[in-house]
């Protein structure tokens, strides 16, 4: 209750199911994003139902943005409790000796480089006041490549590597980081993946009932309440007919 949770891609997807979860819960929210427009409207949104609000417009990928931002918080919103690095996105689908190299440099930038800069700009004040979590969205895609996935699974291994290596890092604080991955989850991700090809994004969730943004957020904000001696260090979160990145049964 009453934790200062920043949320990052909190336009859309998870990161907006995010916001609404926590919202529900009674936490004060700062949400990113590029969309200035539809960060508008989600604060009046969740203002309405009683909810504190600050939003920021940048892009993770712009480090100097970011860190304006954030070394700029009022001073009632700088003790950030729990950050939620959701902000990430898959771009094509091609072989990897076939790929688009300007793709992969977003989804490097976003997925890891973006996810860097928010936990070094945001964690040094969670280690002075010895307390905070770190909530990174990760995905199965990052336990093992699948076919077409290499970048982007490559780059959601990264951030199960930096979500252990964080933990490591602050295991002698009382902070958590919890690597959340989740499987099939019907949101815009395949919109984007497939550059607005709607037709093949609706078949990725063809004869299977796929999660939705609410079935991640559940988790994200039951791990943040969790008891402060229990660390959710990481969450697999399928589809019932999903048993893995590449096994998927359809009917
Ligand atoms: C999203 C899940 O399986 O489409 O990260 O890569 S998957």
């Amino acid at each position: 209750m009453n934790k200062i949770v920043l949320i990052t891609g909190a336009t859309s997807g998870i990161g907006l199911a995010s916001a609404r979860k926590f919202a529900e819960n009674g936490d004060k929210l700062i949400l990113t994003g590029r969309n200035a427009e539809r960060l508008t409207e989600i604060k009046d949104e969740l203002e309405n139902k009683g909810t504190q609000v600050l939003t920021l417009v940048f892009d993770v990928r712009d480090c100097t943005a970011a860190k304006t931002c954030i070394d700029n918080l009022p001073v009632e919103w700088q003790n950030i409790d729990v950050l939620v690095n959701n902000a990430g996105l898959a771009l094509g689908l091609e072989p990897e000796y076939d790929g688009v190299l300007e793709d992969w440099n977003t989804m490097i930038d976003t997925n890891i480089k973006g996810l860097l800069t928010m936990t070094r700009l945001v964690v040094p004040g969670m280690v002075k006041r010895n307390q905070g979590h770190i909530i990174n969205v990760g995905s199965v895609a990052g336990d093992a490549a699948y076919a077409g996935g290499n970048v982007y699974c490559a780059t959601k291994a990264a951030v199960k590597a930096l979500s252990d290596g964080l933990r490591i890092d602050v295991a002698n604080t009382a902070i958590r980081v919890t690597n959340l991955k989740p499987g099939l989850v019907e949101t815009n991700f395949s919109n984007i993946r497939f550059h607005g090809d709607t037709e093949r994004a609706a078949n990725v969730y063809k004869g299977i009932k796929p999660l939705t943004g609410d079935d991640i957020a559940d988790v994200a904000v039951y791990a943040a309440n969790a008891p402060e001696h229990v660390q959710i260090a990481e969450v697999l979160i399928l589809a019932t007919h999903q048993a893995s990145g590449s096994v998927i049964v359809r009917k």
